[in-house]
């Protein structure tokens, strides 16, 4: 230990256990980078800054139920099983479960969704991309790293701590109540934030700095005013992932009418206008006069990235720490972040800011 990082890591050995195996990119299976190695980088890199590792408790699936949908739930405990029972891994060399099916608005015209028997049909009844594989030891994994974000929310919901960081792996902030995807299975800042509600805090500010929009908590909180969702990210208009979701003028509905903020930005933008959005984010999450915030914490904005266009430095990030830990005790949740030689200084940044604020 070289460093006195007093931020609780919050980690769940079961995160090692999802290997999806790569991507199916635009028709390709790649490499992919959402892999075990970013667990281990990152718990290596907080240890030697001399954060103290605190182990996640199981939870129940009550606030979990609250966020998502039951039977999506239940789809992601099964479908590797059922996957494995059709003999689709030993007989025909399909390894992981990659939907090819979606049912679309347009394809239904109307009609309910319905829940296919088989389950390579129902594949892609609760999943919307085919980057997002799930193989054998995946549901332990999603599920440990729920109970991470669920014993970070604890750690700071009892006043143990004014500031806690959740390993989670994989990350989340993808998932919509029903829907996965985006290299993301259950949505654990939004399961952070619905667990803080659940002990007592009335409003919560989710400030998400990761480089994709996080179209899943927004879509989970968008007609709710307890939540606030702000979101700097690089512009889906200009070509990025989740290309339909992210743009400037979704502000929340019903009684979430102006409690969702995005601030797209052109790729290359680097740290003084991303800063400058991240303030302006901040501020207006301070408006809302949260008693506690989820930072979704992404460190893919960095310039060393593989997967963002964005430019971001060290010293962005550790500023971006202490702006948004700054407004009310946060739970700080790892979403994105793809660069193995960077992600662990780029995040040890990040929790040294919020540790300041
Ligand atoms: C949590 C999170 O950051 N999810 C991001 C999901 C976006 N993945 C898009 C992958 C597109 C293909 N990647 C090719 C990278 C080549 N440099
Ligand atoms: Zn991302």
């Amino acid at each position: 230990m070289t460093g006195n990082l007093q931020v609780p890591v919050v980690w769940s050995e079961e995160c090692l256990r999802h290997d999806p195996g790569g991507e199916v990119w635009l028709g390709v299976r790649d490499a992919g980078t959402e892999v075990p190695d970013r667990a281990l980088v990152l718990r290596a890199a907080l240890a030697a800054a001399g954060a103290p590792e605190v182990p996640a408790a199981a939870h129940g699936d009550e606030v979990l139920r609250a966020v998502h949908d039951p039977a999506l739930l239940e789809h992601l405990a099964k479908v590797w099983t059922e996957w494995e029972q059709a003999g689709f891994p030993a007989e025909y060399g399909r390894d992981r479960v990659v939907p090819y099916v979606f049912p679309t608005e347009g394809m239904l015209d109307g009609l309910p969704v319905r829940t296919p028997p088989a389950v390579h049909g129902r594949a892609g009844r609760f999943c919307y991309d085919t980057m997002t594989l799930v193989g054998p030891g995946s549901w332990a994994a999603i599920r440990g790293a729920a109970d991470a974000a669920l014993t970070a929310a604890d750690l700071v919901s009892s006043g143990h701590t004014g500031l806690a960081y959740a390993l989670c792996r994989p990350p989340g902030h993808h998932v919509t109540r029903s829907a996965y995807g985006g290299s993301c299975y259950l949505n654990n800042a939004a399961v952070a934030a619905q667990a803080l509600i659940a002990a007592g805090a009335g409003r919560v500010a989710v400030l998400d700095i990761d480089a994709h929009h996080g179209n899943g908590t927004q879509s989970i909180f968008y007609a709710r005013g307890d939540v606030y969702y702000g979101s700097v990210h690089v512009d889906p208009g200009a070509g990025w992932f989740p290309h339909y979701v992210g743009y400037a003028d979704e502000r929340g509905a019903g009684p979430g009418e102006g409690a969702n903020q995005n601030l797209p930005l052109p790729p290359g933008t680097r740290d003084e206008g991303w800063l400058a959005a991240v303030r302006d984010m901040c501020a207006a999450a301070a408006a809302h006069r949260p008693d506690a915030v989820v930072v979704s914490l992404g460190v893919d904005a960095a310039e060393t990235d593989p997967e963002s266009p964005l430019r971001i430095s060290p010293a962005g990030y550790r500023e971006a720490g202490r702006l948004t830990a700054a407004l009310a005790p946060t739970v700080l949740v790892q979403e994105g972040g793809y660069d193995l030689p960077t992600l662990g200084p780029l995040t040890v940044a990040a929790l040294t800011g919020a540790a300041e604020a």
